[in-house]
Protein backbone atom coordinates (compact mmCIF):
# COMPACT_ATOMS: atom_id res chain seq x y z
CA UNK A 1 0.00 0.00 0.00
CA UNK A 2 1.73 3.42 -0.92
CA UNK A 3 1.62 6.81 1.44
CA UNK A 4 -1.17 8.05 -0.99
CA UNK A 5 -3.36 5.54 -0.70
CA UNK A 6 -3.32 5.09 3.18
CA UNK A 7 -4.65 9.10 3.48
CA UNK A 8 -7.54 8.00 1.66
CA UNK A 9 -9.88 6.74 3.81
CA UNK A 10 -12.85 5.60 1.38
CA UNK A 11 -10.37 3.46 -0.43
CA UNK A 12 -13.08 1.27 -2.49
CA UNK A 13 -14.81 4.64 -3.77
CA UNK A 14 -11.59 6.38 -4.59
CA UNK A 15 -10.52 7.05 -8.27
CA UNK A 16 -6.83 6.95 -6.60
CA UNK A 17 -7.07 3.06 -6.42
CA UNK A 18 -9.35 2.77 -9.01
CA UNK A 19 -9.14 4.77 -11.90
CA UNK A 20 -11.23 4.23 -14.61
CA UNK A 21 -14.79 5.68 -14.11
CA UNK A 22 -17.64 3.03 -12.77
CA UNK A 23 -20.39 2.39 -15.49
CA UNK A 24 -23.54 1.53 -13.26
CA UNK A 25 -25.98 -0.99 -15.92
CA UNK A 26 -29.31 -0.74 -15.11
CA UNK A 27 -30.58 -3.44 -17.61
CA UNK A 28 -29.64 -2.02 -21.12
CA UNK A 29 -29.28 1.48 -19.69
CA UNK A 30 -25.61 2.87 -18.65
CA UNK A 31 -25.23 5.04 -15.56
CA UNK A 32 -21.97 6.81 -16.17
CA UNK A 33 -21.26 6.18 -19.82
CA UNK A 34 -21.41 8.83 -22.78
CA UNK A 35 -24.77 10.06 -22.68
CA UNK A 36 -26.79 11.84 -19.19
CA UNK A 37 -29.63 9.25 -18.02
CA UNK A 38 -32.67 11.34 -16.86
CA UNK A 39 -34.90 9.46 -14.04
CA UNK A 40 -38.20 11.44 -14.18
CA UNK A 41 -41.62 10.92 -12.61
CA UNK A 42 -43.70 12.11 -9.44
CA UNK A 43 -41.96 12.77 -5.60
CA UNK A 44 -44.66 10.20 -4.59
CA UNK A 45 -46.76 7.23 -6.34
CA UNK A 46 -50.27 8.54 -5.34
CA UNK A 47 -52.39 5.89 -7.13
CA UNK A 48 -52.16 3.57 -10.31
CA UNK A 49 -54.12 6.05 -12.80
CA UNK A 50 -51.28 8.72 -12.05
CA UNK A 51 -47.98 6.72 -12.28
CA UNK A 52 -49.32 5.36 -15.14
CA UNK A 53 -49.99 8.24 -17.53
CA UNK A 54 -47.20 10.36 -15.75
CA UNK A 55 -44.93 7.16 -17.14
CA UNK A 56 -46.10 7.39 -20.61
CA UNK A 57 -45.69 10.88 -20.40
CA UNK A 58 -42.05 10.89 -19.50
CA UNK A 59 -41.23 8.59 -21.64
CA UNK A 60 -42.69 10.12 -24.78
CA UNK A 61 -40.60 12.93 -23.76
CA UNK A 62 -37.54 10.89 -23.42
CA UNK A 63 -36.66 9.80 -20.22
CA UNK A 64 -35.13 6.75 -19.19
CA UNK A 65 -35.88 5.73 -15.73
CA UNK A 66 -39.45 6.52 -13.69
CA UNK A 67 -39.14 7.59 -10.28
CA UNK A 68 -41.98 7.79 -7.41
CA UNK A 69 -41.79 7.72 -4.20
CA UNK A 70 -43.55 4.54 -1.68
CA UNK A 71 -42.10 5.13 1.83
CA UNK A 72 -41.86 9.03 1.98
CA UNK A 73 -39.82 10.45 4.63
CA UNK A 74 -41.42 13.73 5.49
CA UNK A 75 -40.14 16.61 7.76
CA UNK A 76 -43.74 16.42 9.37
CA UNK A 77 -45.21 12.94 10.59
CA UNK A 78 -48.75 14.68 9.48
CA UNK A 79 -47.51 14.85 5.49
CA UNK A 80 -48.65 11.92 3.53
CA UNK A 81 -46.33 9.60 4.27
CA UNK A 82 -47.01 7.31 0.90
CA UNK A 83 -48.51 4.31 -0.22
CA UNK A 84 -46.01 1.85 1.01
CA UNK A 85 -46.27 -1.46 -1.16
CA UNK A 86 -49.32 -0.71 -3.04
CA UNK A 87 -47.32 2.16 -4.55
CA UNK A 88 -44.59 -0.04 -5.37
CA UNK A 89 -47.24 -2.49 -7.30
CA UNK A 90 -48.61 0.73 -8.76
CA UNK A 91 -44.50 1.85 -9.87
CA UNK A 92 -43.79 -1.76 -11.34
CA UNK A 93 -46.91 -1.79 -13.33
CA UNK A 94 -46.28 1.47 -15.06
CA UNK A 95 -42.52 0.48 -15.50
CA UNK A 96 -43.91 -2.32 -17.33
CA UNK A 97 -46.10 -0.79 -19.49
CA UNK A 98 -43.85 1.73 -20.37
CA UNK A 99 -40.22 -0.36 -20.69
CA UNK A 100 -38.60 2.23 -18.29
CA UNK A 101 -36.24 0.83 -15.24
CA UNK A 102 -37.92 2.19 -12.33
CA UNK A 103 -36.11 3.53 -8.55
CA UNK A 104 -37.46 3.96 -5.08
CA UNK A 105 -37.01 4.55 -1.97
CA UNK A 106 -36.06 2.16 0.92
CA UNK A 107 -36.28 4.07 4.30
CA UNK A 108 -35.79 0.94 7.05
CA UNK A 109 -33.96 -2.35 6.55
CA UNK A 110 -37.79 -3.89 7.38
CA UNK A 111 -39.07 -3.67 3.85
CA UNK A 112 -35.51 -4.00 2.30
CA UNK A 113 -35.96 -7.32 0.19
CA UNK A 114 -40.47 -6.37 -0.58
CA UNK A 115 -39.12 -3.30 -1.94
CA UNK A 116 -36.20 -5.42 -4.20
CA UNK A 117 -39.37 -7.60 -5.55
CA UNK A 118 -40.86 -4.06 -7.23
CA UNK A 119 -37.77 -2.09 -7.78
CA UNK A 120 -34.53 -1.84 -10.63
CA UNK A 121 -32.63 0.86 -8.29
CA UNK A 122 -32.98 1.38 -4.58
CA UNK A 123 -32.48 4.62 -3.40
CA UNK A 124 -31.28 5.89 0.07
CA UNK A 125 -32.47 8.85 0.87
CA UNK A 126 -31.20 12.10 1.86
CA UNK A 127 -31.89 11.46 5.36
CA UNK A 128 -31.05 7.91 5.24
CA UNK A 129 -26.96 8.63 3.87
CA UNK A 130 -25.48 7.55 7.22
CA UNK A 131 -27.62 5.30 8.89
CA UNK A 132 -25.16 2.55 8.65
CA UNK A 133 -26.92 -0.65 9.26
CA UNK A 134 -29.15 0.24 6.01
CA UNK A 135 -26.64 0.88 3.84
CA UNK A 136 -24.62 -2.62 4.75
CA UNK A 137 -28.27 -3.70 3.98
CA UNK A 138 -28.23 -2.67 0.61
CA UNK A 139 -24.82 -3.27 0.45
CA UNK A 140 -25.53 -6.60 0.62
CA UNK A 141 -28.05 -6.81 -2.51
CA UNK A 142 -27.60 -7.21 -6.05
CA UNK A 143 -29.50 -4.02 -7.19
CA UNK A 144 -27.94 -0.69 -7.93
CA UNK A 145 -28.23 1.79 -5.47
CA UNK A 146 -28.63 6.15 -5.68
CA UNK A 147 -27.18 7.57 -2.52
CA UNK A 148 -28.36 10.68 -2.10
CA UNK A 149 -26.42 13.20 0.08
CA UNK A 150 -26.84 14.19 3.39
CA UNK A 151 -28.83 17.60 4.15
CA UNK A 152 -25.31 18.40 5.72
CA UNK A 153 -22.86 15.84 4.78
CA UNK A 154 -19.55 16.63 3.30
CA UNK A 155 -18.39 15.25 0.37
CA UNK A 156 -15.92 13.25 2.09
CA UNK A 157 -18.83 11.51 4.74
CA UNK A 158 -20.75 10.89 1.80
CA UNK A 159 -17.76 9.28 -0.04
CA UNK A 160 -17.52 7.52 3.45
CA UNK A 161 -21.22 6.23 2.81
CA UNK A 162 -20.92 4.82 -0.46
CA UNK A 163 -17.97 2.73 1.17
CA UNK A 164 -20.23 1.15 3.56
CA UNK A 165 -22.14 -0.10 0.30
CA UNK A 166 -19.28 -1.27 -1.66
CA UNK A 167 -17.16 -2.69 1.60
CA UNK A 168 -20.68 -5.29 1.75
CA UNK A 169 -20.25 -6.49 -2.24
CA UNK A 170 -22.46 -4.59 -4.31
CA UNK A 171 -20.28 -2.37 -6.57
CA UNK A 172 -23.07 -0.54 -8.06
CA UNK A 173 -23.67 2.74 -6.52
CA UNK A 174 -24.40 6.17 -7.77
CA UNK A 175 -23.83 9.40 -5.81
CA UNK A 176 -27.02 12.14 -5.94
CA UNK A 177 -26.23 15.65 -5.40
CA UNK A 178 -29.48 17.05 -4.42
CA UNK A 179 -28.55 20.33 -2.46
CA UNK A 180 -27.53 20.99 0.85
CA UNK A 181 -28.61 23.24 4.02
CA UNK A 182 -26.82 26.64 4.20
CA UNK A 183 -28.12 29.85 5.08
CA UNK A 184 -29.66 31.04 2.09
CA UNK A 185 -33.60 30.88 2.61
CA UNK A 186 -34.31 31.81 -1.13
CA UNK A 187 -34.47 28.12 -2.15
CA UNK A 188 -34.56 25.01 -1.19
CA UNK A 189 -31.66 23.82 -0.33
CA UNK A 190 -28.37 25.05 -1.95
CA UNK A 191 -27.50 22.99 -4.82
CA UNK A 192 -23.78 21.98 -4.82
CA UNK A 193 -22.54 21.84 -8.28
CA UNK A 194 -19.10 21.82 -6.98
CA UNK A 195 -19.87 18.61 -5.73
CA UNK A 196 -19.81 17.29 -9.47
CA UNK A 197 -15.91 18.07 -10.51
CA UNK A 198 -14.94 17.30 -7.16
CA UNK A 199 -16.39 14.07 -6.90
CA UNK A 200 -14.93 13.40 -10.38
CA UNK A 201 -11.56 14.05 -9.14
CA UNK A 202 -11.83 12.23 -5.61
CA UNK A 203 -14.00 8.96 -7.25
CA UNK A 204 -14.30 6.44 -10.46
CA UNK A 205 -19.07 6.43 -9.12
CA UNK A 206 -21.37 7.69 -11.58
CA UNK A 207 -22.84 10.95 -9.94
CA UNK A 208 -26.10 12.35 -10.68
CA UNK A 209 -27.96 15.77 -9.95
CA UNK A 210 -31.31 16.27 -8.23
CA UNK A 211 -32.30 19.90 -8.89
CA UNK A 212 -35.78 19.15 -8.06
CA UNK A 213 -34.86 19.11 -4.42
CA UNK A 214 -31.77 20.98 -5.05
CA UNK A 215 -33.96 24.55 -5.61
CA UNK A 216 -37.33 23.30 -4.19
CA UNK A 217 -38.67 25.52 -7.09
CA UNK A 218 -40.13 24.32 -10.35
CA UNK A 219 -39.15 27.55 -12.33
CA UNK A 220 -35.02 26.88 -11.25
CA UNK A 221 -34.99 23.49 -12.01
CA UNK A 222 -34.59 24.05 -15.38
CA UNK A 223 -31.27 26.18 -15.21
CA UNK A 224 -29.61 24.12 -12.82
CA UNK A 225 -30.46 20.74 -14.62
CA UNK A 226 -28.75 22.21 -17.67
CA UNK A 227 -26.09 23.89 -14.99
CA UNK A 228 -25.49 20.22 -14.17
CA UNK A 229 -25.58 18.97 -17.43
CA UNK A 230 -22.91 20.90 -18.30
CA UNK A 231 -20.69 20.83 -14.81
CA UNK A 232 -19.88 17.07 -16.32
CA UNK A 233 -23.18 15.09 -14.07
CA UNK A 234 -23.88 12.17 -15.61
CA UNK A 235 -27.94 12.71 -15.39
CA UNK A 236 -30.18 14.16 -13.70
CA UNK A 237 -33.56 13.04 -11.10
CA UNK A 238 -36.45 15.22 -11.80
CA UNK A 239 -39.32 15.33 -10.48
CA UNK A 240 -42.06 16.30 -12.74
CA UNK A 241 -46.66 15.80 -12.09
CA UNK A 242 -49.05 16.25 -14.57
CA UNK A 243 -50.89 18.74 -11.93
CA UNK A 244 -48.10 20.58 -9.68
CA UNK A 245 -50.44 22.72 -7.87
CA UNK A 246 -52.59 19.54 -6.44
CA UNK A 247 -49.77 17.08 -5.89
CA UNK A 248 -49.44 15.31 -2.08
CA UNK A 249 -46.02 15.99 -2.24
CA UNK A 250 -43.23 18.33 -3.47
CA UNK A 251 -45.71 20.09 -5.70
CA UNK A 252 -43.99 23.58 -5.89
CA UNK A 253 -40.94 22.17 -7.58
CA UNK A 254 -42.32 19.80 -9.96
CA UNK A 255 -42.09 20.16 -13.72
CA UNK A 256 -45.27 19.79 -15.97
CA UNK A 257 -44.88 17.07 -18.26
CA UNK A 258 -44.57 21.04 -20.99
CA UNK A 259 -41.82 22.28 -19.16
CA UNK A 260 -39.65 18.45 -18.78
CA UNK A 261 -40.48 18.30 -22.45
CA UNK A 262 -38.96 21.54 -23.01
CA UNK A 263 -35.54 21.24 -21.11
CA UNK A 264 -35.53 18.07 -22.51
CA UNK A 265 -34.81 19.75 -26.15
CA UNK A 266 -32.74 22.23 -24.07
CA UNK A 267 -30.24 19.45 -22.66
CA UNK A 268 -30.42 17.61 -26.17
CA UNK A 269 -28.72 20.96 -27.87
CA UNK A 270 -26.45 21.38 -24.38
CA UNK A 271 -25.40 17.32 -24.90
CA UNK A 272 -24.54 17.85 -28.72
CA UNK A 273 -22.84 21.49 -28.09
CA UNK A 274 -20.89 19.53 -25.76
CA UNK A 275 -19.65 17.61 -27.76
CA UNK A 276 -18.15 19.50 -30.40
CA UNK A 277 -15.96 21.39 -27.30
CA UNK A 278 -12.14 20.00 -27.39
CA UNK A 279 -10.44 19.40 -24.31
CA UNK A 280 -9.09 22.08 -22.80
CA UNK A 281 -5.92 21.70 -20.52
CA UNK A 282 -6.38 21.89 -16.84
CA UNK A 283 -3.93 24.64 -14.67
CA UNK A 284 -3.65 23.84 -10.71
MN1 LIG B 1 -39.68 14.77 -3.33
Amino acid sequence: MTARSVQCPYKLASRMLHPDSTVVQVGRLAIGGSTPVVIAGPCSVENRDQILDIAQRVQKLGAHMLRGGAFKPRSSPYSFQGLGETGLQFLAEAGQATGLPVVSEVMDIENLSMICEYVDVLQIGARNMQNYPLLKAVGKTTKPVILKRGLAATIEEWLLSAEYILNEGNPNVVLCERGIRTFETSTRNTLDLNAVPVVKELSHLPIIVDPSHGTGVARYVSAMSLAAVAAGADGLMLEVHTSPETALSDGPQSLTPDEFGLLMSRMETLVSWANTVEEVPVHG
